[in-house]
């Protein structure tokens, strides 16, 4: 249980951040656990990857990859401790497998959509959007791309450090300032969260902010997404949870403190409405967004919805 309680401790601080990557660590942490887990009777084991389960979904309530990775790989149909055990490990590990085939599929196939001399803005820090941009460069294509900050975690730098690793000319330009450089950009290039049925996206504070400046200055928004990010609770209108984080990320407390009429709002995301956004990039191919139902139920299932 200490090990899962590490992991599921280093995604509610953000240690291990990034839709994608805290997906794959909630599949390993609950592997690791069935593989280890010492009971003899069935309802035991049932409770444990149940509680070890329900833990791990806690941390973060945004990203929909986390409850889709913990479903996903806890399934199992054998009555049998030891059967059910391998079923987790096996699940598991396809679905880290499946993971990161799809953000090598998710690159190849947007890099085509990258045309030789495109600028390109991208906000926050996805792999899944970075995989495009770094295929496309890779593919000899002579890009440019403007990382924003990201405030207030700034996850645009560790953005900026990815890209120059791979030798990308980079601007890094503040949140505020998107409008103004959205004249210099061919394409918006960002990650995902989630993503509702009915197609809208839920991503990193500020992503509506570049949606709706590519969408006045008619500049492509392609949003890079693996099918595990897609939302099967929404079909059944289940709202995808905004997370509010603590105000210290914002401002030091002690300022905060000298001032009692003073709140802090810090969501951590935005929706973007599907109007927005030009086409999603994902690991089974490039869908108009109103293709998002379809997705869900052909590469998620109903059962991850938990009526
Ligand atoms: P990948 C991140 O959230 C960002 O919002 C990013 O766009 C999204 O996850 C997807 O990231 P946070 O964990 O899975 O920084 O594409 O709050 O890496």
């Amino acid at each position: 249980m200490k090990k899962v309680e590490d992991i599921a401790e280093k995604i509610r601080t953000m240690e291990i951040r990034g839709a994608g990557r805290i997906a794959k660590a909630a599949a390993g942490a609950i592997r690791d656990y069935a593989a280890e887990l010492d009971v003899v009777s069935m309802e035991e084991f049932d409770t444990r990857i149940r509680d070890v389960s329900d833990l791990l979904i806690s941390t973060r309530p945004t990203a929909v990859s986390l409850p889709n990775a913990v479903k996903l790989a806890s399934k199992y149909s054998s009555g049998n401790v030891e059967e059910a055990r391998q079923e987790i490990i096996e699940n598991a590990n396809r679905f880290i497998e499946r993971a990161d085939r799809a953000l090598e599929m998710i690159g190849k196939i947007g890099a085509r959509r990258i045309q030789d001399g495109d600028v390109i803005m991208t906000h926050c820090n996805s792999h899944a959007a970075l995989s495009i941009i770094t295929t496309a460069f890779e593919d000899g294509k002579d890009i440019k791309v403007l990382a924003t900050e990201s405030r207030p975690r700034r996850q645009g730098l560790l953005t900026i450090r990815h890209l120059n690793d791979f030798g990308v000319p980079t601007s890094l330009i503040v949140d505020s300032s998107v409008r103004y450089h959205m004249k210099e950009v061919d394409k918006v290039v960002v990650g995902a969260d989630a993503i509702a049925a009915n197609g809208a996206l839920v991503n990193k504070i500020g992503t509506s902010q570049l949606a709706l400046a590519a969408h006045e200055a008619r500049k492509s928004f392609m949003v890079a997404a693996e099918t595990y990010k897609f939302s099967p609770s929404t079909i059944v209108g289940t709202p995808i949870e905004i997370e509010e984080r603590a105000a210290e990320e914002v401002i030091d407390p002690a300022v905060l403190a000298e001032l009692p009429h003073v709140q802090v709002k810090n969501p951590a995301f935005d929706f973007t409405p599907s109007e927005y956004i030009d086409m999603i990039v994902t690991d089974v191919g490039i869908i108009p967004p109103a293709m998002a139902y379809t997705v869900i139920k052909e590469h998620l299932g109903w059962e991850l919805g938990d009526l």
